[in-house]
């Protein structure tokens, strides 16, 4: 099922960030339940090879792997979509001419820019999917992230541009954005959050964010979002590590 339309279920879905980079600690993760791993391409240290490792990786489980590209532009998104990505998490989108930007770059023509690869791309089957460049567009869900002052003044233009399929609120970015790097749990960045959400539910595009913590993911879902980040692998894995030395030591 495309992700845009199991947004549309009966349940959140739950994801989990994968900041290792890697393929191992990738299909770990992806035998556990959620419903989504974000592969991120902006801040972990990934490159092309170790995107398609990860795709690879979890492809025979039931989660949705999800790209976030380094940033809005056509470069990346060509790439990433080229290895079979097909739900992309785009960060700092801040205007309606961006999303729009994005959005173009995730098509063909007639319906936008994106460069084609046709039998080279393994998004295509290389080449044995012969309906590929006719319905690629329809099987692409693209998110974009609120994470800026500014950003928070243009949601309903930015969830008013066809293609934009759910918005996502990227708490770290913008408690940053409003002066308050390092605090996203300010009072000044939640309540920031609640109005984003609040003018996010008024467009009727589904409404994301990454959760702080369990308690703050279990708050999100009652306040109906309907994607939610639980935290991230390197987060699991230090605390894991630190648990264990410290329940012996
Ligand atoms: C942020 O918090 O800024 C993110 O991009 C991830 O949620
Ligand atoms: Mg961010």
């Amino acid at each position: 099922m495309l992700f845009r339309d199991a947004l549309a279920g009966q349940r959140p879905l739950l994801g989990l960030w994968q900041a290792l980079a890697n393929p191992y600690t990738a299909e770990i993760c992806a035998r556990v339940g959620y419903d989504w791993l974000l592969i991120d391409g902006e801040h972990a240290p990934n490159t092309l090879p170790t995107l398609l490792a990860q795709l690879q990786a979890v492809a025979p489980f039931p989660v949705e792997p999800i790209a976030r590209v380094p940033m809005g532009e056509p470069i990346a998104i060509k790439q990433y979509l080229d290895l079979g990505y097909r739900t992309l998490l785009v960060p700092m989108v801040d205007s309606a001419e961006q999303a729009r930007a994005v959005v173009a770059a995730t098509r063909f023509p007639p319906y936008g820019t994106r460069g084609v690869a046709s039998a080279t791309s393994r998004a295509s089957g290389f080449g044995a999917d012969a309906s590929y460049l006719k319905d690629a567009h329809l099987k692409v869900t693209v998110i974009a992230q609120i994470e800026s002052k500014a950003a928070l003044e243009q949601i309903d233009a930015i969830a008013a541009v066809d293609g934009i399929d759910a918005l996502f609120i990227g708490p770290a970015d913008l408690a940053a954005s409003l002066g308050h790097l390092g605090h996203a749990t300010h009072p000044d960045v939640q309540h920031a959050i609640d109005e984003a959400k609040s003018a996010i539910d008024r467009t009727g595009k589904p409404a994301g964010i990454f959760a702080l913590s369990a308690d703050d993911a279990r708050l999100r879902i009652t306040q109906g979002y309907r994607f939610i980040s639980l935290g991230t692998d390197i987060g699991i894995m230090s605390r894991g590590a630190a648990a264990l030395l410290k329940a012996v030591a």
